[in-house]
């Protein structure tokens, strides 16, 4: 399965995000992010992502792993991933637009997400309290619709149901 990364920046009691300007996601606001390259490993990938996308600088020990996603599509097969999320509290400077992406800082608690992925109200909020996630979702429809899914907190010594 494809291996990708999502990044959140935080900012006081902001989140940056991304509106994707073409490609996988166009039209939607989410966090940053992209598809890990061969012999890559995640950390260094989520790193290199923020730089391409929003222009700035994030060290690897600054990148928290704060959840593990897997979408799967049932009518694109080939669109399949596992997705790691990252939250950054550090960075050097100021995020920027590219031909990729327009970012922008939400308040945590007023998100977009009548314009974002329709599985982000079930595991963002919990991230951005500062759970610790996994969470499997099945769609349909291109992403449009999901199908079901399943997210619960990681907690120490073991994992709790939502
Ligand atoms: P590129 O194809 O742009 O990498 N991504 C999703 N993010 C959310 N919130 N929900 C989804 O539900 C997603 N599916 C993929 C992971 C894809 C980027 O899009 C994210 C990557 O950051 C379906 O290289």
């Amino acid at each position: 399965m494809r291996q990708t990364t999502l990044c959140f920046l935080l900012k006081d009691d902001q989140v940056l995000l991304a509106m994707k300007k073409r490609g996988f996601g166009a039209g939607k606001w989410n966090g940053v992010g992209g598809k890990v390259a061969e012999k890559e490993d995640v950390v260094a990938a989520a790193a290199r992502e923020i730089k391409e996308e929003v222009g700035v600088t994030v060290a690897p020990e600054d990148l928290e792993r704060v959840g593990t996603l897997n979408f799967d599509f049932s009518d694109e097969h080939d669109w399949a991933q596992s997705c790691t999320v990252f939250i950054a509290r550090r960075w050097e400077g100021e995020p920027s637009e590219s031909e990729e992406v327009r970012p922008q800082w939400y308040r945590k608690n007023a998100l977009p997400f009548d314009s974002m992925w329709v599985d982000d109200p079930h595991w963002l909020p919990m991230v951005l309290a500062g759970k610790k996630i996994k969470g499997k979702f099945l769609f349909e429809d291109k992403g449009g619709a999901m199908i079901n899914f399943a997210v619960s907190e990681i907690r120490e010594g073991g994992v709790a149901e939502k």
